[in-house]
């Protein structure tokens, strides 16, 4: 019998709608699942000095410990929660763009931009001890009192040894398959990695043994609506944790404050 023209008509119909319903299926498999994204809510908020450019910033005995960037106006500083008071702080050289502030025991050991070494500092005097030499740029730094962190401005972050520096090895970091680009500053929280994502408003978490992004969190708004937006305040960068009462801190460059916030339930 020969098929009709209606026939094969409602034979492509069916065929393109198999078609359809397999890609359904497969095109669904192959896309990647969305990360999680956190949103936050404001716990407190403290004065942070509007003239730090802040590159790195973690919390140790009571205290904010601060490095700000930008050339002539680099430093590292010992800071009062509650006041943003600066209580202690010693200048870079004019030469030097500082980056990332790390302790690593009786030391501070603070990252510059593109001067390829890394300053050793005491962490109780602030003196200037020594300096170790890298290669490629400094941006953020954190530890998890076993070795260093570091990221560099590639979608890799750096392992290094806290005794000299020496790198132990490299994590990419990804996220859905793709390498995440401008990894800045860093916090050791809970067994994961928090970075900042320079020039976005966005915190990852990082599974450091795979390197992969497991979620998000969206900060976008966090200066507009619980602080105060100035001519100059400029990019969201800074992420210090207190490990013993579970508090998580986070500001900017340039920024009017310094923020406690607590992570709201994800958005899939
Ligand atoms: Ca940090």
């Amino acid at each position: 019998m020969a098929i009709g023209f209606a026939a094969l008509g409602r034979l492509s119909v069916f065929w393109a709608s198999l078609g359809l319903s397999l890609c359904l299926l497969s095109c669904a498999a192959a896309k990647p699942a969305a990360l999680p994204t956190y949103g936050y809510d404001v716990i407190a908020r403290y004065p942070h000095d509007a003239d730090a450019f802040t590159q790195g910033l973690f919390y140790e005995d009571g205290y904010i410990f601060e490095s700000t960037g930008f050339w002539k106006k680099s430093s590292i500083r010992k800071v009062e929660l509650e006041t943003g008071k600066v209580l202690q702080q010693e200048n870079l050289p004019d030469e030097l763009f500082g980056e990332g502030l790390v302790r690593v025991g009786n030391f501070l050991v603070n990252l510059t931009w593109t001067s390829e070494i890394a300053l050793i500092f005491d962490y109780k005097t602030f003196e200037l001890k020594s300096y170790i030499p890298y290669e490629g740029e400094g941006w953020g730094l954190t530890t998890d009192n076993e070795v260093i962190y570091m990221s560099d401005g590639t979608p890799e972050i750096r392992v290094l040894s806290r005794a000299n520096l020496s790198e132990i090895k490299r994590i990419p970091v990804t996220a859905n398959g793709k390498p995440v680009e401008k990894i800045n500053e860093l916090e050791w929280i809970e067994g994961e990695i928090y970075a900042n994502i320079w020039e976005t408003d966005r915190i990852a978490r990082i599974d450091p043994q795979t390197g992969f992004v497991t979620a998000w969190i969206d900060l976008s708004g966090l200066l507009e609506n619980h602080g105060t937006v100035t001519e100059t305040s400029s990019d969201l960068n800074g992420i210090a944790y207190d490990k013993a009462a579970k508090r998580l801190f986070v500001t900017g460059k340039y920024w009017t404050h310094l923020f406690e916030i607590e992570l709201t339930a994800p958005k899939h």
